[in-house]
């Protein structure tokens, strides 16, 4: 008979040692996780453009390889963000890329051998699983959000990425409590004054997705970005930083920065040139691979053209 006690506990033990945080949460809440985000668009607060792009994340339907989905593993892993250099005409130009976009692949592969070490010894099985963790992270009491709508883990800030994985263990330890703001919003509001674009509402809380600069940002690169942004609010290779740079809540961690790539003149020229990936020197793609940077490779043309106008 598995000790499932000594399993949670094995769990708590191991994320402590890495520095990382974690929840455990029962599916039973699947059906309400859902209703969380499916109620503000039948309340039609959510842009239907916006929500047909994403709608696989918030009426996701789970697909995993074994019978009964258990319980939910949420995981929180601290990242940085990074520095990225191109080289034009002789000037050195560094962006910012925010945490969460460099190394994603790595660290789901890296979740799911950290938690296949605690659960499959144990006859368990674990999946990726996609589903609007920002709202399962607070509801499990992992996180808080921020008034801009990101969410905060203690220690970490906003600079943390989430991983979630489903799993056929019959979990007792249930986590759900209502959506929390952080105390400290409560007498701030750097964050709404700071978004250039109006996303971070005065009249309500919910983000106002279609004028998030990262929203634009991600679009494939076909998609110019629209008039209604001025050139000279981008600060990031991808994404977007205005409102994690002014957070009080991320005193700590604002300046943690680690080296991205580099891209020389030659190579600069290739990328803004929309090179295909596969056309790159080989070097320059192993670059792109290694930082994990891949799946945003084609945004980058068109998210370096305002840097490069001035
Ligand atoms: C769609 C999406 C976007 C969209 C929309 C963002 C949004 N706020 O919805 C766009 C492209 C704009 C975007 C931007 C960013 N994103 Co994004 N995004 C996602 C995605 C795919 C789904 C998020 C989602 O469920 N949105 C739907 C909305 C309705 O959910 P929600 O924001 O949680 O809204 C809840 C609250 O508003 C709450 N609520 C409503 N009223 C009230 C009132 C009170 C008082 C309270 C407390 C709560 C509350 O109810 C809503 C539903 O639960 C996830 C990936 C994933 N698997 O989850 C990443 C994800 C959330 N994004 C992430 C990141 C890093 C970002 C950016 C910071 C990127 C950057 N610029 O660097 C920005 C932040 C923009 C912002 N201020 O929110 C991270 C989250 C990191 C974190 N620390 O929270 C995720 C998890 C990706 C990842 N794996 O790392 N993103
Ligand atoms: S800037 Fe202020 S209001 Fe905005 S998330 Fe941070 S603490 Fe909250
Ligand atoms: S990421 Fe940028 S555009 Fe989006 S809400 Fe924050 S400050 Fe505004």
């Amino acid at each position: 008979m598995v000790d499932k006690n000594k399993i949670v506990q094995n769990f708590n033990k191991r994320l402590e040692e890495k520095g990382y945080k974690g929840k455990i949460v029962s599916a039973k809440h699947i059906p309400e996780l859902r209703q969380d985000v499916r109620k503000h668009h039948e309340a039609k607060l959510l842009d239907p453009e916006f929500y047909k792009e994403y709608i696989s994340y918030f009426e996701f339907k789970p697909d995993v390889d074994f019978t009964e989905i258990n319980s939910l593993f949420i995981i929180s892993v601290p990242q940085p963000q990074y520095e990225a250099i191109f080289h034009r005409n002789n000037k050195k130009i560094s962006l910012f890329i925010p945490p969460t976009y460099l190394y994603g692949h790595k660290l789901i592969d890296q979740m799911i051998e950290f938690l296949s070490e605690i659960l499959k010894p144990e006859g368990y099985n674990i999946a990726y699983a996609s589903l609007p963790q920002k709202t399962l992270a607070v509801r499990s009491g992992l996180a808080e959000y921020g008034r801009n709508n990101i969410t905060y883990v203690p220690g970490t800030g906003s600079f943390h990425r989430l991983t979630t994985l489903y799993s056929d263990f019959p979990t007792k330890e249930d986590n759900w409590q209502e959506l929390q703001m952080m105390d400290m919003c409560k007498e701030c509001s750097a964050c709404t004054r700071k978004c250039p674009t109006g996303a971070i509402p005065t009249d309500r809380f919910l983000l106002r997705a279609e004028r998030c600069i990262t929203y634009h940002n991600e679009h494939p690169p076909e998609i110019p970005f629209p008039q209604s942004i001025n050139p000279t609010w981008h600060n990031c290779l991808v994404g977007c930083l205005h409102c994690q740079k002014v957070c009080p809540a991320n005193k700590k961690v604002i300046n943690w920065t680690e080296p991205g790539p580099e891209f020389s003149e030659e190579e600069t020229k290739l990328i803004l040139n929309g090179q295909n990936l596969d056309q790159l020197p080989m070097e320059t793609k192993k670059k792109i691979e290694q930082y994990d940077l891949v799946d945003y490779y084609e945004v980058l043309p068109r998210n370096l053209g305002p840097f490069f106008k001035t």
